[in-house]
């Protein structure tokens, strides 16, 4: 049986540590602040937000939530991105993703002053983590390392595979993986023998969107297996990439859904928006 991987226990050990650093900051009256901009009313979205600024209350972190309209355009979208590059309280800028349709993704991400892109989705931040040279990292896969990394087990050399190759999350784990010194491949909707690639590998990361897709065939013994995945099926129930009763009979270690990476992600939002607030007052 695979010994889980609890993201609560160890998104809240790494709160702790935000807290206290946030404190500190105070006690020089230096605050750190997060904008999270939310367009519409995707209900997983909100979920989502509301758990950020959870988070952030929970550390000491201010936040600003702007929540706009589902018909919001482009242009006003890029004004308030606008307004908060140049606001002294915001040090981070979160434009949670999915946005409506009739806005162009990119043209946002692009808009955000890359010392307050908390996410690194921006080209600038994206390229630094290509040559490992980071101030932000992209917060699912540094929660995804600190998971890893949890389970004491090195990275180095180690046959890593990742299913996905999302900007937001498979290309950057990839990198990440491959900074650690591990040997990655990565897999997508056009890979051949997923399977036998799956099986090759002593950590394995699911990044997909498909329910149940890795099954205990596609593991190997032994293996540390990460689901990134956040799927909703049609009860209600969130269900991530991996058949995790089955795989968990494989596994070494494993990620739940819930309770595995999502709460990562949020942790090193906090890391981040922290590290943006000192990176500020060590320049003033
Ligand atoms: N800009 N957009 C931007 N940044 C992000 O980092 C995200 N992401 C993804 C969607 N859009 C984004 C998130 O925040 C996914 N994501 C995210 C964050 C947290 C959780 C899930 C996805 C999370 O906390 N999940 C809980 C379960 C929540 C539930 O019940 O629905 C968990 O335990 O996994």
């Amino acid at each position: 049986m695979a010994d889980i991987i609890d993201g609560k226990k160890i998104s809240a050990r790494v709160k702790e540590k935000i807290k206290a650093e946030v404190s500190a900051l105070k006690d020089k009256n230096i605050e750190a602040g997060l904008a999270v901009v939310i367009v519409g009313d995707n209900p997983a979205s909100r979920v989502y937000v509301n758990a950020k600024k959870k988070a952030c209350a929970e550390v000491g972190i201010n936040s600003y939530e702007y929540a706009l309209p589902e018909d919001t355009t482009q242009q006003e979208l890029l004004d308030l991105v606008n307004i908060l590059n140049s606001d002294d309280k915001v040090d981070g800028i979160l434009v949670q993703m999915p946005l409506p349709k009739h806005i162009n993704e990119n043209d946002i991400i692009n808009s955000i002053i890359p010392n307050k892109d908390v996410d690194a989705f921006h080209p600038v931040n994206v390229g630094k983590i290509m040559i490992g040279d980071y101030s932000f990292l992209p917060c699912t896969p540094a929660g995804v390392m600190e998971l890893i990394k949890s389970t004491g087990i090195s990275i180095k050399g180690k046959d890593c595979v990742v299913i996905g190759r999302s900007n937001i999350v498979g290309k950057p784990m990839s990198m990440l993986l491959l900074h650690e010194s591990g040997t990655v491949t990565i897999c997508h909707s056009k890979t051949k023998d997923l399977k036998e690639k799956c099986k090759s590998a002593d950590i394995l990361v699911a990044a997909v969107g498909v329910a149940n897709l890795i099954t205990a065939d596609m593991v190997k013994e032994g293996a540390v297996v990460i689901d990134v995945g956040m799927n909703r099926l049609a009860d209600g129930k969130l269900c991530g990439d991996v058949d995790f009763e089955n795989v968990s009979k494989v596994a070494g270690y494993i990620t739940p859904v819930p309770g595995g990476v999502g709460p990562m992600t949020i942790a090193m939002l906090l890391e981040n928006t922290l590290t943006s607030a000192k990176i500020k007052n060590i320049i003033k």
